[in-house]
């Protein structure tokens, strides 16, 4: 039989599976570090590290061979029983990131949802809030998954529109903003405040310095618990261990996923100290795949390389190159209209120019060998793996502006 070309699997795609995601036309068949080749051989720097969770590195050699060591030996018993492989990642993370516990998922979304129940019932058992009265707040713009639950906190309609009726107990204040926290932590049956450090899909939205510190604070004044989205802007990405931690905030409640395997297993993570986590009692909350062994030797395996690769001292490095780079372009070509961004989470705001956009820059990168994402019609998104060293990173950056260039 002849090999299929990208035609084919694109057409297999759209025949028989959902048409719920709009992907750049290009067909992926290996990775390596923070490159991937398509099925005709062709060569790209991945610029969206699929969404931050390969930040590690595509196919990191440790990572994968801890996944192929434990997966021929236990990979699965449920909570039922325990397992050999769980407590020393428990133990790790716990250590790791500073916690007394750790609860262990699959996906962001579950890690989020994780987080809201824990909040809730925290309010209850501790707070004293009366039964079902409990609130969270939330921000505009946020992205946390995509769950019935959780789009009932988004302020976007493509992810909530036609999915109702929604569930209760959000309030939702702007990002960004200070005065608004405060007004709604004046209620008293506030229990949380759920958080990105940065606002991922909302086109990598930075917000003001202090703002986390400010609303940090402000929780704490009104015993209101500060629970930190980290699946996207944590480990390392934006160019400390946590988002967070660019303003000292430890918060109560840390969610994490993506990078926590670097791409090769879904691995989500919620951490809290006893006082919180423990208001959970079994039987109240799990997964079937949640801590599974190979989960648990790729968990410890990923958080190594970020601490023995430095990855987190790099992407600091390389992202002051990247944006003062795409500041360059900012006064060379009217279609870049600003750079923003922490580390290597970055985003370039593209001004529509000749009828092109963000989609039409993002197509003509792909032909030059760079592969990235556009959201929001105008923003493109910018997040290779973490390795990336700078003659990598100035040959991307080539790439870059010479599409720009050839459509300016
Ligand atoms: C898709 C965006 C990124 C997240 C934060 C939880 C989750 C995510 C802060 C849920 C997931 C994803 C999922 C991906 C697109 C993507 C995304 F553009 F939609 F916003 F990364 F920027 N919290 N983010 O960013 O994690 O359940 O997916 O493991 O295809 O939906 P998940």
């Amino acid at each position: 039989m002849a090999k299929l070309t990208s035609n084919d699997y694109m057409k297999k795609e759209g025949q028989y599976g959902a048409h719920n995601y709009h992907p750049l036309p290009v067909v992926l068949e290996k990775g390596e570090g923070i490159f991937m080749w398509d099925v005709e051989g062709k060569r790209y720097f991945d610029f969206l590290s699929a969404y931050s969770a390969v930040n590690q590195g595509h196919c990191h050699p440790k990572i994968v061979g801890a996944l192929i060591e434990q997966s021929k030996k236990l990979t699965l018993t449920s909570r039922a029983f325990y397992n050999n492989c769980l407590g020393e990642y428990e133990e790790y993370v716990t250590k790791y990131f500073g916690y007394d516990k750790v609860l262990p998922m699959n996906t962001g979304a579950e890690g989020d949802e994780t987080a809201l129940k824990l909040c809730r019932k925290w309010a209850y058992v501790k707070k004293g809030i009366t039964e079902n009265k409990a609130k969270i707040i939330v921000c505009e713009g946020n992205f946390h998954g995509r769950t019935i639950t959780i789009i009932s906190m988004s302020t976007d309609p493509d992810s909530y529109g036609g999915f109702g009726p929604f569930t209760p107990g959000f309030v939702k204040i702007p990002y960004n903003d200070v005065k608004a926290l405060e007004k709604e932590l004046t209620d008293p049956n506030v229990a949380g405040f759920l958080v990105e450090p940065i606002q991922g899909e909302a086109g990598v939205y930075v917000p003001e310095d202090g703002y986390i510190r400010a609303a940090y604070d402000l929780c704490k004044k009104h015993n209101v618990l500060f629970i930190a989205d980290e699946v996207q802007s944590g480990l390392a990405r934006t160019g400390r261990l946590l988002a967070c931690d660019h303003e000292d905030v430890r918060p109560d409640i840390l969610i994490l996923g993506k990078a926590l395997s670097g791409g090769v297993y879904p691995i989500s993570a919620v951490l809290a100290d006893d006082e919180i986590m423990l208001c959970i009692k079994p039987g109240e909350h799990g997964s079937t795949f949640g801590g599974n062994p190979v989960a648990a030797k790729v968990g410890i395996a990923a958080l190594e390389v970020i601490k023995e690769e430095k990855l987190a001292e790099n992407a600091e490095k390389m992202g002051i190159i990247f944006r003062s780079e795409m500041k360059k372009l900012e006064d060379e070509f009217e279609m870049v209209e600003m750079v923003r961004g922490k580390g290597l989470l970055n985003a370039v705001v593209i001004k529509p120019t000749k009828g092109k956009s963000a989609w039409d820059v993002c197509l003509a990168m792909k032909e030059n060998g760079l592969l990235a994402k556009p959201t929001h019609e105008h923003i493109i998104r910018f997040a290779p793996p973490l390795v990336i060293n700078e003659d990598q990173l100035y040959e991307a950056i080539g790439i870059i502006k010479k599409t720009i260039a050839q459509m300016s």
